[in-house]
């Protein structure tokens, strides 16, 4: 199997919040796979076999599957031998819109200028043209008033908080599709940002210790590119 995946300067450090939600569903059915690093500026011309522009894209024989949620939908389907990643199928589509607006948005503004600075040179255009026109201001802007979107995203982590002061996981005795997503956020802005999300206290910070240690361990091997 190969994964399409997006790196920054350092080629061996991927970053792609949607490529994490892969790689964890993969480690969770304990499946064997390589990774072809991309660049931003690179997606379009090498995922023009897959007719996808953006990644994760995964090669799996002659299956081309594009999208992370699709791609989770495909592995548990072609190796239902394998450890099952949906605990409830419906429940874990709702999760990928319920988490887009409240979290992925407020925290991608929170480090979208830590992004810029661990990106290749070559998608330094490329990344501010693109992203200015989606946050609406300059990404020193965004840097300057990080703090507003930051709160966002702490307030909209509330609930989480709150489960899990009482849970382990939201997949029930272990880690399923919705603790990847969500923590495959954390990985994104782990390998792009020096910010400290949570505090040492929060329920959270527990279960990322616990999900840094879960699917053979991937995510606690992540570090910062430099
Ligand atoms: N809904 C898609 C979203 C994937 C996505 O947005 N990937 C980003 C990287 S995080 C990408 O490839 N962007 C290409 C670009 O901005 O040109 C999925 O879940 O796979």
């Amino acid at each position: 199997m190969k994964l399409y995946e997006l790196v920054g300067r350092d080629k061996n450090i991927g970053f792609s919040p949607f490529v994490w939600r892969v790689k964890l569903a993969l480690a969770h059915k304990d499946l064997n796979y390589e990774t072809v690093p991309l660049h931003f500026t690179e997606i379009k011309d090498a995922l023009s076999f897959a007719n996808a522009s953006t990644v994760p894209v995964l090669v799996d024989g002659n299956n081309i599957i594009s999208d992370s949620w699709e791609i989770v939908c495909y592995l548990e389907e072609a190796y239902p031998d394998r450890p099952c990643i949906f605990s409830d199928h419906h429940a874990a589509k709702l999760f990928n819109f319920q988490i887009g607006m409240p979290l992925l948005a407020p925290l991608f503004r929170t480090i979208v200028s830590d992004i810029y600075s661990v990106i290749h040179d070559m998608d330094k255009d490329y990344f501010r043209t693109s992203r200015e026109a989606r946050i609406g201001c300059t990404l020193e802007e965004a840097a300057k008033d990080y703090e507003q979107s930051f709160s966002t995203f702490k307030a909209n982590l509330v609930p989480y908080s709150q489960f899990f002061r009482r849970e382990q996981y939201m997949g029930g005795a272990g880690p399923g599709y919705q603790d990847h997503a969500l923590y495959a956020m954390f990985l994104w802005a782990r390998a792009t940002s020096d910010k400290k999300l949570l505090e040492d206290d929060d329920p959270l910070t527990a279960w990322i210790l616990r999900m840094d240690k879960a699917c053979n361990g991937i995510g606690g091997k992540l570090k910062k590119i430099e």
